[in-house]
C-alpha cells in the first residue's frame, strides 16, 4: 500500500509559469476553444476546463478552483475516476506546489500531553494503514436547484464522489499524543490561507467523532497519491460527513478542551437545528447547529433529464444511492411520476460510505415518462417528495424526476 518513490516528489499545481495565475491561463486556453455545459437552471452555462490532473469539469469558479463533475460521469462506475473528483476551495490563497518529502502535519493542542510531528514517511510506515471507500460530498451539493435560489458556490448535483481512500485511523495518532481527559474538540488545518478575508480555513469535529476509528488521515485516493486539488499530500476523510470536515494538504491537528468557534464552524456550514434541517422557503431559521451526516440520496444516472427512448423496447435504467453510514436497504422507482412504485435491484455492497449501485428495467410505451427513484437506508430513512428549503443550500436530497420521451 505504499507509494513508489517517484510518486513522492515535489508536486506542483502547474506545469510552468507564474503559479497563481496558471489556472487562469489554462482556464483562459480552453476556453478559447469554447468548450461548455448548459446546466438545467436560470444562468446555466458554465465553462469546462481541464485544471492540472483532472479532465475537462463544470467551472464554478476558476480562482480558488471550484470544478463540478459532469453528472455522466457517475454512470462510468460506482467509483469516481480521480481526474474527475470535483474540487471545492473557499480561500483563494491555495498551495500551488508542496514538497511530499518535507511535508509536516504537527499534532498539538491544550488538550494533549505530548505534542508531535509526522512526516509522510512517518505516516505510511509507523501506523497500520486502513483501506475505506466512502463518498465524499459539499454540504451546498445541488444548491443551484434551490428554489427559491440562494447564494454560494452554483453547483447541480456533482459535488460528491465516491473514492478508495488508504490511510490511517485519525484515532491512532492522536492515541500517541496523551489526549487529556479535558479534550473537547479536534481542530483541523491545512495549507491555503485566506487572502481576502473569511479567515483560514479550520474545521473541528468532536472528540468522540474524531476518535470512532472511522476518521481517517488518508494519503491515497483510488490507489494512488491525492490529485493535487484533493488534498495533496494528505488529508482528513470523515466517513458519512459532509465534505466540509474533509481539510485538505491537512498541516495541523489540535486537540483543544472547549468548542471550537472559528468562522468556518460559526456562522459557517451550519443547519436550521431541527429534525428536518429545513425552514418555510424565505426565512431564516431560529436556532443552528453545524452541518452534520449526510441525508439519503439516489440518482438516475443512465439518463439526462429530457432524454428520448425508443418506445416498446426494453430500457436499462441504472443509477446510484448513498446516506450517512447506515448503507441503502432499498432503492424504490417510478414510471409514473412517483404514483406507484417497484423495487429496484442493488449492485455490489462496497460498504455502508459508498455508493451503492441500482439497476431497473421497463418497456416504456410511446409517450413523457417521468422517472423516479427513491431509496433507504438501514434505519428506514428516505427523501422527500418535495424539495426542503434552507437559506445556505446545503443537504439537498428531493426525490428528483428524471423525465424521458419514448417514441
Ligand atoms: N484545506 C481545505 N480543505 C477543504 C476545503 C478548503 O477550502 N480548504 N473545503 C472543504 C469542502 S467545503 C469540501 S466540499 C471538500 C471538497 O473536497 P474535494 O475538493 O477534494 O472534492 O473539501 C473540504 N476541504
Ligand atoms: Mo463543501
Amino acid at each position: 500500500m505504499t507509494n513508489p518513490p517517484a510518486n513522492r516528489l515535489r508536486r506542483r499545481l502547474v506545469v510552468a509559469g507564474s503559479a497563481g495565475l496558471a489556472s487562469t491561463l489554462l482556464g483562459r486556453a480552453a476556453r478559447a476553444q469554447g468548450a461548455g455545459v448548459e446546466l438545467p437552471i436560470l444562468n446555466g452555462h458554465r465553462d469546462l476546463v481541464a485544471f492540472p490532473e483532472k479532465r475537462p469539469l463544470i467551472v464554478i469558479t476558476s480562482r480558488p478552483p471550484q470544478l463540478e463533475t459532469p453528472f455522466p460521469v457517475f454512470n462510468e462506475g460506482v467509483i469516481t475516476p480521480n481526474d474527475a473528483f470535483f474540487v471545492r476551495y473557499h480561500n483563494a490563497g491555495i498551495p500551488t506546489s508542496i514538497d511530499g518529502d518535507k511535508h509536516v502535519v504537527r499534532i498539538g493542542g491544550n488538550a494533549v500531553g505530548k505534542p508531535f510531528e509526522l512526516t509522510m514517511a512517518d505516516l505510511r510506515t509507523q501506523f497500520k494503514p486502513v483501506e475505506l471507500v466512502a463518498v465524499n460530498q459539499c454540504s451546498g451539493n445541488g444548491r443551484a436547484l434551490f428554489n427559491p435560489r440562494v447564494t454560494g458556490g452554483q453547483s447541480t448535483n456533482g459535488t460528491m464522489g465516491n473514492a478508495r481512500w488508504v490511510g490511517v485511523p485519525l484515532k491512532d495518532i492522536l492515541a500517541r499524543a496523551e489526549v487529556k481527559n479535558t479534550a473537547r474538540q479536534v481542530t483541523f488545518d491545512g495549507l491555503d490561507t485566506a487572502l481576502m478575508g473569511g479567515g483560514d480555513f479550520v474545521k473541528a469535529l468532536d472528540i468522540a467523532l474524531a476518535t470512532n476509528g472511522e476518521v481517517m488521515v488518508a494519503y491515497q485516493m483510488n490507489g494512488a497519491d491525492l490529485p493535487f486539488l484533493n488534498g495533496y499530500p494528505v488529508r482528513l476523510v470523515v466517513p458519512g460527513y459532509y465534505g466540509t470536515y474533509w481539510v485538505k494538504h491537512l498541516s495541523d491537528i489540535q486537540v483543544i478542551d472547549q468548542v471550537y468557534d472559528g468562522f468556518w464552524m460559526k456562522p459557517a456550514y451550519r443547519v436550521p437545528d431541527n429534525a428536518c434541517a429545513c425552514v418555510e422557503p424565505g426565512t431564516a431559521p431560529a436556532a443552528t447547529r453545524p452541518i452534520g451526516r449526510f441525508n439519503v440520496r439516489s440518482f438516475i444516472t443512465s439518463l439526462n433529464d429530457g432524454a428520448r427512448v425508443p418506445a416498446d423496447k426494453a430500457l436499462a435504467v441504472r443509477g446510484i444511492a448513498f446516506d450517512g453510514g447506515q448503507g441503502i436497504r432499498e432503492v424504490a422507482w417510478s414510471a409514473d411520476g412517483g404514483q406507484s412504485w417497484r423495487e429496484a435491484r442493488l449492485g455490489e455492497d462496497l460498504g455502508r460510505f459508498s455508493f451503492r449501485e441500482f439497476t431497473f428495467g421497463f418497456t416504456p410505451q410511446a409517450g413523457a415518462h417521468d422517472l423516479r427513484v427513491r431509496a433507504f437506508n438501514r434505519s428506514g430513512e428516505s427523501q422527500p417528495m418535495e424539495a426542503l428549503w434552507q437559506p445556505s443550500g446545503y443537504m439537498r436530497n428531493v426525490v428528483e424526476s428524471v423525465k424521458v420521451l419514448a417514441s
